[in-house]
C-alpha cells in the first residue's frame, strides 16, 4: 500500500486505464501526491486536476529526473503500445513496451522507488495455449509483438523482484471496457466503439466475427484490481507481475444482443479484418484462481451490469452534448 506521504508517478496517464486510474489515486492519496505523465498532452480535465509532466518512457534520463524531482516512491507504469497498433509499428512497440519498462525498472532500482505496477495482458498467450479456462502457469507463445513484449516484460519484472527485491506487481488484463477514453489501438476496441455507434447511429460494423469470444472486464473492476493488488501483503504473493485476471467472457454477438435489449433497433454487421487473427490467438476464458487465492480478487460487473452502466453514462454524456466520438 502506498503510505500517505509517498509520491506516485503514473506513466501513460492519458491512456485508457491511466485516464481513470489517476483520479482514483488522487482521491486516495491527494491530488498533489499523484504525478500524471504522458508523451502526449493532457486533457483539460487531467491538466486542471493535479501535477502533469510530459514524459517519454524511452528516455531514461527524463524518467530519472522526474523520480528525483518529485521523490517518487511508487510508479504505475501504464505507457504501452497495444496489440493492433503494435502490429503496424512493431519496432515502436518494442521500444516503448520493453525499453520503456527497462528504463522504469532501472530508474526505480537506482533511485529507491518502493513499488512498481506494470500491467501484462492475456496477449501473452498464443495458439499453443489451452484457450478455455486458460491456466495461470502454462505455455506462453504469443503471435503479436505486443504479446512478445508482455511475456518479456513479465520475466523482466520478476527478475527485478528476485534480483533486487523490488516490489513489482502486475496482472494479465483481459479486454478493458470503459466510457472515459476512446479505444486506443487494441484488438478489443470493438467492445468500446460498439456502444458509441449504438447510441449515435444504431448501427456498428464489427471487425471481429460474431462468435469471437474473449475475456473482458469493465473499467471499475480494472481499477479495483490495481488498487487491491498494490495493497496486498507482499509476503502472501506467490506470483508478482503476471496474475491471470478476468471478470467475464463474451462474444461480439453476445455483446450486440445485450445492447439490443436496451436499443431494440440496433444492428451489427460483421466484417473481420487483421485483428481477427490476433483475437483467434487469444484465450476465450481465463482461470484467475491465483489472484482470488493470493489477494482476494473478485469482480463486480458482469455483461448485463456493464452494458447497462456503459449505456447510462454515455447517454447522459450525449444529453449534455459531451459525447465525443470518434
Ligand atoms: C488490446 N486492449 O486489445 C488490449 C488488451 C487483451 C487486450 O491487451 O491490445
Amino acid at each position: 500500500m502506498t503510505p500517505e506521504s509517498e509520491t506516485i508517478l503514473v506513466t501513460g496517464a492519458c491512456g485508457q486505464i491511466g485516464s481513470e486510474l489517476v483520479p482514483v489515486l488522487r482521491k486516495l492519496y491527494g491530488a498533489e501526491k499523484v504525478i500524471a505523465s504522458d508523451v502526449v498532452p493532457p486533457s483539460p480535465a487531467l491538466e486542471n486536476s493535479g501535477p502533469f509532466e510530459k514524459l517519454d518512457v524511452t528516455n531514461r534520463q527524463e524518467i530519472g529526473q522526474l523520480i528525483h524531482k518529485h521523490r517518487v516512491k511508487a510508479v504505475y507504469h501504464l505507457a504501452a503500445i497495444l496489440s493492433a497498433t503494435g502490429e503496424k509499428f512493431p519496432q515502436k512497440a518494442w521500444e516503448v513496451n520493453i525499453n520503456g519498462l527497462y528504463n522504469i525498472l532501472e530508474a526505480s532500482r537506482e533511485l529507491g522507488v518502493r513499488q512498481v505496477f506494470c500491467p501484462s495482458s492475456i496477449a501473452v498467450f498464443g495458439p499453443a495455449t489451452p484457450r478455455v479456462n486458460t491456466p495461470q502457469d502454462t505455455v506462453l507463445s504469443p503471435t503479436t509483438i505486443y504479446g512478445v513484449t508482455k511475456v518479456a516484460g513479465e520475466h523482466l519484472c520478476d527478475y527485478y523482484v528476485r534480483k533486487y527485491n523490488l516490489d513489482v506487481r502486475g496482472c494479465r488484463f483481459p479486454g478493458i471496457i470503459s466510457n472515459e477514453t476512446l479505444p486506443g489501438g487494441g484488438t478489443t476496441d470493438y467492445a468500446v466503439a460498439i456502444f458509441y455507434e449504438a447510441i449515435l447511429n444504431r448501427r456498428y460494423t464489427c471487425f471481429l466475427r460474431p462468435e469471437t469470444r474473449l475475456p473482458m472486464m469493465y473499467m471499475p473492476d480494472c481499477l479495483k484490481s490495481i488498487i487491491e493488488l498494490m495493497a496486498a501483503d507482499f509476503s502472501r504473493l506467490r506470483h508478482h507481475s503476471n496474475f491471470n485476471l478476468t471478470a467475464m467472457s463474451f462474444s461480439a454477438a453476445d455483446l450486440a444482443a445485450e445492447i439490443k435489449k436496451h436499443l431494440p433497433d440496433f444492428e451489427v454487421e460483421y466484417r473481420p479484418d487483421f485483428r481477427q487473427a490476433i483475437a483467434d490467438s487469444w484465450p476465450e476464458s481465463i482461470d484467475d484462481s491465483a489472484a482470488r487465492e493470493e489477494w482476494g480478487w473478485k469482480p463486480d460487473y458482469d455483461l448485463a451490469a456493464m452494458t447497462a452502466d456503459m449505456l447510462r453514462v454515455l447517454r447522459e454524456k450525449q444529453r449534455q452534448g459531451k459525447l465525443k466520438y470518434p
